[in-house]
């Protein structure tokens, strides 16, 4: 069983929608195969589900939607959670993985709050904490306040795929591209201003979009993803590496097979930076669904591989009843 999110074998599908909020899982659960909704009461996961709430914060909900295993795993909040979820999780399922974050973020673009962000990359801003050093431990190196990496993109195929099922749930103007900056704190490197500390984070947005004109949303998580799926050993970074050679008696193809992670993200816009405009509850439970399903959506329609390349189903907790 993984430490912290506390799955087994059998209990996490090839195909994962993940979130923040355990809440939001609970209520795209309930666009999966099977659920009884007239006798299901909100707050409540599906009883024809599989669920487990780790005592470390993570919630995991596996089912079918359509017809095909998912799974949904909320993870909390920040690029550790994210860290733990994408480990714990690839090393208990067998074959190749898609994973789609459905988040919520802060817009630095023209996308309104209720809209929604499909980003084809992300980078990362981190807080430098030598920059803030006493004086006299200051050094000519501190350089600036925030560190902003290179980009890392998302998956071409599933962003796309995305793109077109939010568009045909949520109406074309409300579908925005860019990409997404992925901040270690929701308040200094997200520039916002705190009386309380010294953040000097007040140029902050400019340095962003020097960085990368086309940044677009900020949030916490969606980097870690991206980076941790182009760095799995069966990603097309490592590829070329492996190339040629026969790791362990075995095929690299299969290696490939084996451990690849595929990723792709979207947001919904809670913040609206500019305006300081906010969601109000209302558009978070009318967008919610509708982004959930165009992810299920998305899942199951990029083509992962064959059935017998997947994780059994013989033992797990997507194997269906066999009639009598
Ligand atoms: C901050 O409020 C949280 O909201 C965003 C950020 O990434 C951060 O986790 O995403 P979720 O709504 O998925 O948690
Ligand atoms: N999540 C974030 O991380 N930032 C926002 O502004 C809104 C949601």
């Amino acid at each position: 069983m993984s430490i912290h999110v506390g799955v087994k074998r059998g209990e996490l599908a090839n195909r994962v929608l993940t979130v923040g909020d355990p809440a939001r899982a609970i209520v795209l659960s309930r666009s999966l195969d099977g659920v009884d909704l007239e006798n299901t009461p909100p707050k409540t996961v599906p009883s024809n589900l599989f669920s487990y709430a780790s005592h470390r914060g993570f919630l995991t909900i596996t089912g079918r939607y359509k017809g095909v295993p998912v799974s949904i795993v909320a993870i909390g909040m920040g690029v550790s959670m994210m860290d733990f979820f994408v480990r714990e999780c690839r090393a208990v399922v067998d074959g190749p993985m898609i994973i789609i974050r459905l988040g919520s973020c802060g817009s630095v673009s023209e996308a309104a709050v209720g809209d929604i962000s499909v980003p084809s990359g992300a980078y990362l801003v981190q807080r430098n904490v030598d920059y803030f050093a006493p004086l006299e431990d200051a050094t000519a190196t501190s350089g600036k306040p925030y560190h902003l990496s290179k980009v890392f993109e998302a998956d071409h195929e599933i962003t796309q795929t995305l793109v077109k099922n939010m568009s045909s749930k949520l109406g074309t103007g409300h579908v925005w591209s860019g990409i997404n900056a992925t901040a270690d704190s929701f308040y200094s490197s997200q520039g916002r201003q705190d009386q309380n500390f010294v953040d000097a984070n007040e140029e902050l947005f400019t340095e962003l979009i020097r960085h990368e004109p086309n940044t677009s949303t900020l949030e916490m998580e969606t980097f870690v993803l991206f980076h941790l799926a182009k760095t799995s050993t069966g990603a097309p970074l490592v590829r070329a590496a492996l190339d040629g050679q026969v790791q362990n008696g075995g095929s690299v193809e299969a290696l490939l097979k084996k451990n690849s992670i595929r990723a792709g993200a979207c947001m919904m816009v809670f913040a609206q930076r500019h305006t300081n405009a906010f969601i109000t509850k209302e558009d978070v439970a009318r967008v919610e669904p509708l982004a959930g399903k165009a992810v299920f959506d998305s899942l199951v329609e990029v083509h992962l591989g064959a059935d017998e390349d997947l994780h059994s189903t013989q033992g797990s907790v997507w194997e269906l009843p066999q009639a009598v």
